[in-house]
């Protein structure tokens, strides 16, 4: 019997003529069946019908043998109900199965049968066939024939026609360091803490160095004495001091404050200039990276030209402007100040072996980040070097001995120390071999000590760094370096730790010891052994400074700053309103925000108040910034070359 054939699927390749004759017969046969059927198809009675045997021939039928179906029989409360295999269509009178013209799935009753496509398909315009469509889960098409693409529940499509599970974030937070959200199927990691930012890698956090670099720099603008340019980007900030002359009327204006007062100071200043240019020379790609070369360039030519100001004659720098006792008892604008503003030098019989080679070294060091960019300011300041060093060398002696007034501010106790580091970067600057050869023998017959710190008091591991790296022999100096000074700081040696785990120093400007050993372990890592350790130690010591141990100790970054930083310019209001002690006294915070400024920080149980009267912990330098900026920049190098701890 033919209709066994109309069982199966059959391709749907075009009816033929056969196939339609077949049709109208099965049809005829049903309408015959029925119409004898109806008054006792209750009864289970249905044997002597004459389509009985050709339905239980099909293999689809139920288990009744009542079912009058072509093809699919389904026993129901009435007794039966009629289905029709892919590729069939039920005829309206319920029970026969006619071949539609559909690709794939066929629905409704030959009189009104519609098209379907399967998943992963979508009906195309002729109504019948079916296009597969790029979408990955559920494809149909709008009315302009355009695909689209849609995702079973539970999952959200990306950007393109993926589907991605929504719960992704929830149940591996997606493998972010902290926030995972997903973004229409795709999720992305964030980094809620203020002040800080997602890195490369899309997954982990870390602070923001870029905008502490750009904050660092800004705080050092902050400091500038003298005319300043039109391009001063501190709106709170004037002219000030632009009388500052010699005795013989030497102008000597410029420079930096060197504090929360408006004193110039020749050591500490030189100190910082010179650990600024060293960490922009040794980690040039974070102040790329950061899109600040340009200010760096600015804030260390402030520096080195006032330092060619200061050296009047081949053997006479003047390295202190202002009185200790004048300047701190004013509190005010420096726009506004009116007190003498003496000039103090060192020369042949009142020598400064540490303030005169401390700038060497610093001028030096700058020339260098100038050699290529401006050949000849370069070499001006290579030139102020050599005689500075020539000067301190053969004539040797503490400058706080020659100017009384230094000993009560920035008491010298060392010049050899100034005198090495001075002879190293003009090695650098100059790759004359006399200087290297100085700096071995200085360090050879140097006791050997263990420097208190890296400061500007004491640049010993400053310049066995540099003997080190100048030499490229790891194995000689590398003891020095490291056993006699940063191994004293890692933890369980010499110094002691706060229970938040910063290593301690001292009470009085702690963040300022404990950043610039940061950079020595940074720069010191460079070269090679301990590399891991000194890295992820003095990531850990440079973090808390940004907030690790739950608030920032930077002016204007990261979570809860410091408001009060122990600052004239800053705590006073715009003009004209008055600044005086009054000002000081105020419980309002800074009305300027000093950004970019490290605080001393907090003492060895991590405590620390945030007022304007606590100058060991609240107060701001010109020295404590240049460590702390160095190690930033050794931290966003360590990102960008990919081997951040
Ligand atoms: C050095 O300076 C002092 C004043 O600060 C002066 O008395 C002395 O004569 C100067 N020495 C030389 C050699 O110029
Ligand atoms: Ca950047
Ligand atoms: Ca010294």
């Amino acid at each position: 019997m033919v209709k066994a054939n109309h069982c199966k699927p059959v391709a749907i390749i075009g009816g033929t003529i056969l196939s339609v004759i077949v049709i109208v017969i099965i049809i005829v046969v049903v309408i015959v069946v029925e119409t004898g059927k109806d008054a006792d198809a209750d009864t289970g009675n249905n044997n002597d019908h004459t389509t009985a045997a050709a339905v239980a021939a099909t293999e689809n039928v139920a288990t009744s043998s009542l079912c009058s179906c072509e093809q699919v029989c389904e026993p129901s409360v009435s007794g039966y109900s009629c289905s029709c295999n892919d590729g069939f269509i039920l005829n309206d009178n319920g029970i026969g199965c006619t071949v539609c013209t559909c690709e794939q799935l066929c629905v409704g009753t030959v009189s009104s049968y519609t098209c379907e496509c399967r998943d992963g398909f979508a009906l195309a315009d002729d109504g019948r066939t079916c296009e597969a469509c790029p979408c990955e889960q559920v494809c149909e098409k709008d009315g302009g024939g355009e695909w689209l693409c849609s995702c079973r529940d539970g999952y959200e499509m990306d950007a393109g026609d993926s589907c991605q599970d929504i719960d992704e974030c929830i149940t591996n937070n997606g493998g972010c360091e902290q926030d995972c959200t997903n973004n229409v199927g795709s999720f992305v990691c964030s980094c809620p803490e203020i002040g800080k930012v997602l890195q490369d890698d899309g997954l982990s956090c870390s602070y923001d160095y870029d905008e502490v670099l750009r904050l660092s720099l800004l705080f050092y603008e902050a400091q500038r004495s003298g005319v300043l340019p039109a391009d001063n980007r501190i709106k709170w900030r004037g002219d000030s001091a632009t009388d500052d002359a010699t005795p013989n009327g030497e102008d000597v204006s410029g420079g930096y404050y060197d504090a929360g007062d408006h004193l110039k100071l020749g050591l500490p200043m030189a100190y910082s200039a010179s650990v600024l240019a060293w960490g922009f020379v040794e980690f040039e790609d974070a102040y790329e990276a950061a899109g600040q070369v340009d200010n760096m360039l600015a804030c260390l030519k402030w520096f080195s030209d006032y330092f060619i100001k200061c050296h009047t004659q081949e053997h006479e720098f003047y390295a202190q402007i202002g009185l200790k006792h004048d300047d701190h008892n004013y509190w005010g604008r420096p726009e506004e100040m009116t007190m003498d503003r003496p000039a103090f030098k060192v020369n042949e019989t009142n020598p400064g072996t540490d303030v005169v080679c401390a700038t060497a070294a610093a001028m030096a060091a700058i020339s260098i980040v100038f050699k290529d960019r401006d050949p000849s300011y370069a070499a001006t300041l290579v030139t102020h070097a050599e005689q500075l060093y020539e000067f301190g060398d053969n004539f040797r002696g503490y400058y706080s001995n020659s100017i009384a007034d230094a000993a009560e501010l920035y008491k010298s106790t060392s010049y050899m120390d100034d005198l090495c580091f001075a002879a190293c970067w003009l090695y650098y600057a100059t790759s004359e071999s006399k200087y290297l050869t100085q700096a071995i023998d200085i360090l050879n017959n140097e006791p050997e000590t263990k420097p208190y710190s890296f400061g500007w008091g004491d640049v010993t591991a400053g310049y066995r760094l540099l003997v080190l790296k100048l030499t490229g022999d790891t194995s000689t100096y590398k003891g020095l370096v490291i056993d006699k000074f940063l191994t004293a700081w890692q933890p369980g040696n010499d110094l002691p730790y706060t229970p938040k785990g910063m290593v301690f120093r001292h009470e009085w400007g702690q963040l300022r010891y404990s950043t610039s050993t940061s950079f020595i372990a940074l720069s010191l890592a460079e070269e090679g052994p301990k590399r891991n350790l000194y890295r992820e130690w003095a990531k850990e010591q440079v973090d808390i400074a940004l907030g690790d141990t739950g608030r920032s100790f930077v002016v204007g970054f990261g979570i809860n700053p410091p408001q009060y930083p122990h600052h004239r310019s800053s705590s006073c209001p715009d003009p004209p309103a008055s600044c005086d002690w009054p000002e000081y006294g105020s419980t309002d915070p800074n009305p300027q925000i000093l950004y970019g400024a490290l605080v001393g920080g907090p003492d060895e149980n991590d405590d620390y108040s945030d007022t304007r009267d606590n100058y060991f912990q609240n107060e701001v330098t010109l020295d404590y910034n240049a460590g702390f900026q160095s190690a930033i920049a050794g931290l966003r190098h360590l990102q960008l070359i990919g081997e951040y701890p």
